[in-house]
């Protein structure tokens, strides 16, 4: 069910659950301001999501209110996942779906990084 991205930060979702240890993930990356794990649904060969260490609900609020310090760190720690899954070449797919147009589902900032074949065009035509 796509979420209000304009709702307050939710500490019960189930990414600050993962965060703080109380729900399992497939951790790939863990560093002081990101966190990357495994989609539990995978719609590609390599689907890894990246999530800041802030309470920030989508994109749309971390650019408004997380630090010059976070963001760098989170554009960064995308970067380097994707370069350590070996996606750099030939390439690979960064999403951040945002509230009910954008489909978002949980309601804390996360990049999907998709990889692994080729992912044909970007988005399905209107229906
Ligand atoms: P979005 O529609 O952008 O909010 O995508 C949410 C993604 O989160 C979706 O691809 C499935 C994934 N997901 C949901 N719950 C869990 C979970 O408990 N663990 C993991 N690893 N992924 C989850």
């Amino acid at each position: 069910m796509p979420i209000d991205a304009t709702q307050p930060y939710d500490p019960a979702n189930i990414f600050a659950k993962i965060l703080r240890g109380e729900v399992p993930c497939d951790k790939v990356h863990d560093d002081a301001l990101a966190l990357a794990f495994r989609d539990i649904n995978p719609q590609a060969p390599t689907h890894i999501l990246v999530i800041p260490k802030g309470d920030y609900v989508s994109w749309d609020d971390f650019s408004a209110r997380a630090s010059d310090a976070e963001i760098a760190g989170f554009i960064r720690a995308v970067g380097e996942v994707a370069r350590a899954a070996g996606l750099a070449e030939p390439g690979y797919r960064l999403l951040a779906n945002v509230g009910a147009h954008g489909h978002q589902e949980v309601p804390h900032l996360h990049v999907h990084i998709f990889g692994g074949r080729p992912l044909g065009p970007m988005l399905e035509p209107d229906r």
